[in-house]
């Protein structure tokens, strides 16, 4: 067994969370070490999330990773509800004066990747068996095999950024924290194709066959969702059946602009609404989907991470420059009063705009709900506010 190796904050996950942690880190002058369990090519190709706030955006600039999403990223100014066969902009610029940018997890993973290894940045990836202890205390370590050793680190504080299903949340005594949960009765089939995109806006369908969502990645690739059971597997959904359904549910005016193709990615995810509290127990701190999950109607997921990233990197900031942990001692509640409103709207949006199976009053609901939206400018605005995500509190 080798020595222990010292670090500033050991960071378990090279997700987003992860590594966007410790590019800012690294950048004011504070050192970690990122433990990853994957490969660098597997977390690189997880076909994810693709609409980022404009917080998450200016996160990125922050940490200095943003020159290709500033080149390559799609702006939005608004987007579009479908309610069967009528169409409604949210005009986002003109209700909120601000937009969104359609740019790829998968490219904000290799941008940051690409930073991190360009500065000599500490990230090992194929990582097992990483174990945490003694951060209820003031020595918090991280043990684990890597290249064929057993390594131990040493830090002053473990920020778990490892995910829904890691191992830091599974660490804290279970009388410590609390879990709240629901799962929704379906889920998304999600088709990534190289075809030019539906509409040069998102467009979020509610349609007596189900909920259809036609986003994409760039000018001449498309990422389409559709609603289906859970027990759905993508081996039953060849090419022409998912082309045909999504072509049912799409509102007439749209349905000549469909281009299809061969699909590069297909997969089913579950939807869920999750929430861990509190996001810290002693010197660990739980970052992204390894506190919360929401269902991806709002697009939250990966714009919550970032927020969780940002109000942890301003805590170590100022543990590390003016040695206060004023910030660092409201992390967990600073972060869960956002936390709590996007699992709000990701669940509000979610309920608005999917068909749930044996519930006539939620329709009717439903309705009366797209009607008030369609004539309110003050709903619209609600939307709008949420989806571009709500404003940080001052000095973050
Ligand atoms: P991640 O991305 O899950 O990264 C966690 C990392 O931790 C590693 N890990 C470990 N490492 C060491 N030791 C262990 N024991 C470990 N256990 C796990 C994992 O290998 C992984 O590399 O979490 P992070 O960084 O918090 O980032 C969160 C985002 O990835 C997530 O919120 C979004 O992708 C969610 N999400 C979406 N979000 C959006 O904002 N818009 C979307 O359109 C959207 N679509 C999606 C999504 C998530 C999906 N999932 C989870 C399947 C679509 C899908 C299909
Ligand atoms: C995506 O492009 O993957 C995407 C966009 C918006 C969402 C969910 C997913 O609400």
């Amino acid at each position: 067994m080798s020595a222990a190796t010292k670090t500033s904050v050991a960071i378990i996950g090279a997700g987003p969370s992860g590594l966007m942690l410790s590019q800012l880190l690294q950048r004011s002058g504070i050192d970690s070490i990122v433990i990853e369990r994957r490969t660098l090519e597997y977390v690189g190709s997880r076909i994810r999330a693709g609409l980022l706030e404009p917080g998450t955006v200016e996160l990125l600039a922050e940490a200095g990773v943003d020159a290709r999403l500033r080149r390559e990223g799609l702006v939005h100014g608004g987007f579009a509800m479908v309610f069967d066969d009528h169409v409604h902009r949210i005009n986002l610029k003109g209700l909120v004066g601000r937009e969104v940018t359609v740019y790829g997890q998968t490219e904000i993973q290799a941008d940051i990747a690409h930073a991190r290894i360009a500065a000599g940045g500490d990230v090992r990836f194929e990582c097992s068996d990483v174990t945490i202890s003694g951060f209820d205390g003031t020595r918090p370590r991280v043990a684990f095999n890597w290249n064929g050793k057993l390594h131990t680190v040493e830090a002053d504080f473990i920020a778990g950024c490892d995910g829904y299903h890691g191992i830091c949340r599974a660490s804290i005594p279970q009388a410590s924290i609390r879990n709240f949960e629901r799962v929704y009765p379906f889920g998304w089939l999600g088709v990534l194709a190289d075809v030019p995109p539906l509409s040069h806006e998102l467009v979020y369908v509610n349609n007596a066959r189900g909920f259809a969502l036609c986003s994409m990645r760039s000018a001449s690739r498309s990422r389409y969702y559709l609603q289906c059971p859970l027990t759905e597997r993508v081996e039953e959904w060849p090419d022409d059946r998912f082309w045909e359904e999504l072509s049912q549910r799409l509102p007439a005016e749209h349905r000549p602009q469909l281009v299809i193709g061969p699909s590069i990615e297909k997969s089913v995810a579950p939807l869920r609404s999750f929430v861990a509290e509190p996001m810290r127990f002693g010197r660990l701190f739980l970052v992204g989907d390894a506190a919360h999950i929401v269902p991806p109607t709002g697009a939250k997921g990966l714009n919550l991470a970032a927020s969780d990233v940002r109000i942890l990197f301003r805590g170590l900031v100022q543990h590390y420059r003016s040695n206060c942990d004023a910030l660092l001692d409201e992390y967990s509640r600073t972060a869960l009063l956002r936390v709590w409103k996007a699992t709000r709207f990701s669940w509000w949006f979610t309920q608005l705009m999917h068909r749930f199976p044996d519930d006539e009053i939620g329709r009717k609901l439903q309705v009366a709900e797209l009607d008030y939206i369609r004539g309110s400018e003050a709903a619209c605005t609600s939307i709008a506010e949420n989806y571009v995500g709500l404003p940080f509190p001052s000095g973050y």
